[in-house]
């Protein structure tokens, strides 16, 4: 199902594409008539960041007719570079590929122990960013959009059992009936055909981990998606310019995805009461007597250098700057004193889903095949299996060679947690996290997958993720928790002892759904500000 084009969104694509291509740093639907919007320093809403809660946030708010500026420290990913295109493909990444970096710093750190996979690039605020917290490292999305710029694109709704387990004061008839149908809807999420699935040798690799599965006795479901799969059987048959299908995806896809920029925020904008400021980070917020909220804001340009600093006021503050941005802005609004009422639960609870990487090596007549797409279509799923939960993704590795490798995203039930705690001399958040805290998710996975080796007579890859290791525990791509509902908020997001005050994204979520969790972030944000369209005074 694709999210219904209505004239007004159309119009909000149109200011996108138009400001891209002038080069704003403040979009709003005069961009479209070739004219940035006026700077303000005051908003009756703002919204922090414009990934998934965010953009539910500025959509509604929009509609409700509610003039909104929505801030983004990243960069607007709408004009092509030199090369013709908006990103870099992950086998030939530049300077666009990652947030100010010397170097790349991808999922892969090798292949067949060879440092073949990294390059040397010119610092930008590239798309993908690489937060290294000591024993754990989390990839997130920057630009506007967030992480839906790079990620996998795949669109699971948990469990409706463990979602009750994990948010119990969440009313699942509300959210499986009304919020994650809208959600859905919205973001666009298609399912493959399975005929074609059967068929195209750009899943060979996810039928090959299929029958290791069935051979050990495991069950395999289909995952949905936000990439149009009707667009990559184009690419197949060369009727399309390829991008799941030309090795794009964590440094952004050029064709098929439906990023939020392209669902919700072109919606927003499309209302008219929205605007989207780029390359700005909110770097503090206060509140003033008359309950106003004051945000300090960091302007960069494309070389990193700060060029203005500047503040801006509203009466209603939607944070949806991610699991990692909202929480840090919230900790250190608390330990500076600036917010020292905000509850203590700020910073707590966070996880990282459980995630943990791990391949396995086929037998020579087991080929993976060397076209394969960059979007996952396919899980094991054995989440009830009550003595060892695990969900794994059957992950690609599109390298345009034959390799035998047969990759995985196990997502398991860790029951640690993290905190954060702030670093004044840094003036950041830093993770508590350490690595024994993934022994958890190591053993969960590695219990699945040496059945499904002892299966097949196969054993792991142990040149892929560094020192060889085969299963990679040092990074995550599903940072939740740190602001979690219902304990640093209320039942709806709402952030304790400040009015006007809300949470929009991942960190509501206690680090762990058993599945990816965009959908339940999107649902949960619709539910949210659904409430508090309704009920609070604006
Ligand atoms: P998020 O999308 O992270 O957006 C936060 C935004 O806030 C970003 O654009 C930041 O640049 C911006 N920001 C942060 N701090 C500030 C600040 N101080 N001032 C201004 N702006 C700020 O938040 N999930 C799935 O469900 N399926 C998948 O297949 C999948 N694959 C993934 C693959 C990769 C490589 C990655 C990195 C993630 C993947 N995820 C996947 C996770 C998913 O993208 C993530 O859960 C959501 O993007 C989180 O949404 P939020 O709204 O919490």
């Amino acid at each position: 199902m694709t999210p219904n084009l209505t004239r007004r969104h159309l119009l909000g694509l149109g200011a996108l594409q138009t400001a891209a291509a002038l080069g704003f740093t403040r979009i709003g639907l005069a961009s479209a008539a070739a004219a940035e919007p006026a700077a303000t320093d005051y908003a009756p809403a703002v919204v922090v960041g414009s990934g998934y809660g965010a953009a539910v946030a500025a959509l509604r708010l929009g509609q409700a007719g509610v003039r909104t500026v929505v801030v983004e420290m990243g960069r607007l990913w709408d004009t092509a570079g030199p090369d013709g295109k908006v990103f870099p493909s992950t086998t030939a990444p530049d300077q666009r590929s990652m947030w100010f970096r010397n170097r790349t710093e991808a999922p892969l750190a090798s292949f067949l122990w060879l440092d073949v996979v990294n390059r040397a690039i010119t610092p930008y605020p590239g798309v993908l960013d690489r937060v290294n917290y000591g024993d754990m490292s989390v990839y997130v999305g920057r630009g506007v959009g967030g992480g839906s710029l790079v990620n996998g694109g795949m669109a699971p709704t948990p469990r409706r059992s463990y979602f009750t387990e994990v948010l119990p004061t969440v009313d699942a008839d509300e959210m499986y009936g009304t919020y994650y149908p809208r959600a859905r809807q919205m973001l666009g999420v298609n399912e493959i055909d399975p005929a074609w699935f059967e068929s195209t040798e750009w899943y060979r690799f996810a039928r090959v981990s299929r029958k290791h599965a069935q051979n050990t006795g495991l069950k395999t479901v289909f995952v949905p998606n936000v990439y149009d799969f009707e667009y990559m059987k184009r690419e197949a048959a060369g009727t399309a310019q390829k991008s799941a299908l030309a090795g794009e995806v964590i440094y952004g896809n050029n064709q098929g995805k439906k990023s939020v920029d392209k669902t919700y925020l072109a919606a927003a904008l499309g209302t008219g009461n929205v605007t989207i400021e780029t390359l700005q980070r909110v770097v503090a917020v206060r509140r003033e007597p008359d309950g106003t909220y004051v945000l300090t804001l960091r302007r960069i340009d494309l070389t990193g250098a700060v060029v203005e600093t500047r503040e801006l006021a509203c009466r209603q503050l939607f944070l949806g700057a991610g699991s990692l941005g909202t929480t840090e802005i919230l900790l250190r609004a608390r330990e500076t004193g600036a917010l020292p009422g905000l509850s203590p639960a700020v910073g707590t609870n966070w996880g990282h889903n459980g995630n943990v990487m791990t391949a396995r090596a086929n037998h020579l007549w087991d080929t993976v095949g060397a076209n394969q797409s960059t979007m996952p279509a396919m899980g094991i799923d054995d989440w009830d299996n009550a003595a060892n939960p695990v969900f794994a993704e059957i992950a690609p590795l599109p390298m345009g060679i034959e390799h035998w490798v047969s990759m995985y995203l196990a997502i398991t039930k860790n029951p640690e947690r993290g905190t954060f705690s702030y670093d004044a001399a840094t003036d950041s958040a830093r993770l508590n996290w350490h690595l024994s805290q993934n022994q958890p998710s190591v053993a969960a996975a590695k219990k699945l997958f040496d059945r499904v080796n002892c299966a097949n007579f196969t054993m792991y890859r142990y040149d892929l993720f560094g020192d060889n290791k085969a299963f990679a525990d040092n990074f995550t791509y599903h940072p939740l928790g740190g602001c979690v509902l219902g304990q640093a908020t209320d039942n709806w997001g709402r952030a304790k002892g400040y009015p006007g005050l809300y949470v929009m994204d991942g960190s509501l979520v206690p680090g762990s759904l058993g599945v990816n969790p965009f959908v339940t972030i999107t649902a949960l944000a619709e539910r949210n500000m659904a409430r508090i369209l309704a009920e609070d005074p604006r």
